[in-house]
């Protein structure tokens, strides 16, 4: 059945999709206590939230009324918050110089986390992406010396590791170094070209300085991949050799439906033997709506219009994907500390397209949610 955009009980079911934000329910089950005795469930949350205020997060405007029901759910089910964009160089440090911080985002996401008691990742100091021109320019030429940039990066990472210290227990102190394809374990990025293969190691050593308690963190994606894999392995264990003060895994794990429990655990298995903590930073689940049904409808559209009755296939098999994710990080709890969803919802999630959280846009619990609990409550009755 194809859905008529004229169909006026389509209008109906928009009309009450968009009103429809609530406080989630009293009786829903929380992930933070389904998981409690094994690994913190966390979120990564947006200025929207943490300030609650209305604004726009990833190109869409959530109202008022939409960001109380994300905070809502947010402290209702999560007890670790990661900032998605708050702490990026570009947004805390956008200018050069002594009044070039703007600590606003990232000191309303800290109180947040405190107030509401959650554990606080910092994410992340040294990237490639989301910094801005100036770090890179030279003073008296037109590119940085090395000397400059580790200068910077110096002054950066005390200064923001400093400010948190001791309220925020995790940094992702270096993100995405790994090259995607060919045989370079590094991307090339300014970093690496001005600096040269050492940022990484002086990159953690300014933070280890700034905070010496604080967990630090190298965090990348793709590390289903086994070539990918065999670079961070490589990466992690040359830093180890030099002792340098990395302390957990950071895997990313923006994944799709095809990501099966037996990638995962054998992603999680060899990513182990580093023997560092490993922590799922950016979950997501994205699965592909359009096109993939023999009608040609995405009958999710359609669901406030029955009910809620109806799940379409992609939903279900999102369900099942997640379901075996989760029995990968239960099987490596031993090394699985903390899994963080990459948003609180699939209206404000980076790719909203492919519908890749656990909470539909007006917060209501997926078939996906339904099955991460379920995966929980199998677990500890074999236990
Ligand atoms: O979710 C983030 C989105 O709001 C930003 O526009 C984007 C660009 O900086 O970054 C997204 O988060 C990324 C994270 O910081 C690092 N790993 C990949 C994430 C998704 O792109």
């Amino acid at each position: 059945m194809r859905i008529s955009i004229l169909n006026p009980l389509t209008y109906l079911g928009l009309v009450l999709a968009v009103c429809s934000c609530a406080t989630p329910s009293a009786n829903t089950p929380t992930l933070k206590d389904a998981y409690k005795d094994q690994f913190l469930v966390g979120v990564a949350i947006s200025r929207t939230v943490a300030a609650n205020t209305a604004g726009e997060v990833n190109r869409v405007n959530r109202t008022k009324e939409q960001v109380e029901s994300d905070v809502a759910l947010v402290r209702q089910q999560f007890n670790q918050v990661t900032a998605e964009n708050d702490m990026k160089w570009e947004l805390i440090h956008p200018r050069p110089g002594p009044d070039g911080y703007d600590f606003a985002g990232a000191d309303a996401f800290v109180e947040f986390g405190l107030k509401n008691n959650m554990y606080l990742v910092g994410h992340t100091l040294v990237w490639h992406a989301q910094t801005p021109a100036w770090v890179f320019a030279g003073t008296d030429a037109s590119r940085a010396s090395r000397e400059e940039l580790l200068e910077r990066m110096r002054e950066h990472i005390h200064t923001v590791v400093g400010r948190y210290k001791g309220k925020v227990k995790v940094w992702d102190v270096v993100n995405e170094a790994i090259a995607d394809g060919g045989t370079n374990i590094l991307r090339r990025s300014p970093w690496l070209e001005i600096i040269g293969p050492d940022f990484i190691a002086r990159a953690f050593q300014f933070a280890h300085e700034a905070d010496p308690d604080a967990i630090l963190r190298y965090n990348d994606y793709g590390l289903e991949n086994p070539a990918k894999r065999r670079k961070l392995i490589a990466l992690i264990k040359s830093l180890q050799e030099q002792g340098v003060p990395v302390h957990a895994i950071g895997s990313q794990a923006h994944v799709n439906a095809g990501t099966t429990f037996e990638t995962m655990d054998r992603a999680l298995t060899e990513m182990a033997t580093l023997g560092l903590p490993i922590h799922i930073t950016e979950l997501d689940l994205n699965v592909s709506t359009r096109g993939q049904r023999s009608t040609g409808a995405d009958v999710s559209d359609n669901a406030s219009v029955t009910g809620g009755g109806l799940v379409d296939d992609a939903l279900k098999r999102q369900a099942e994907a997640y379901a075996g994710l989760f029995r990968a990080f239960l099987k490596h709890r031993a090394t699985v500390k903390m899994v963080t969803l990459w948003g609180v919802n699939d209206a404000v999630s980076w790719r909203a397209d492919g519908r890749p959280l656990l909470f539909d846009g007006d917060n209501r619990p997926k078939p996906a949610f339904e099955a991460v609990i379920n995966v929980a409550s199998e677990a500890s009755r074999k236990m």
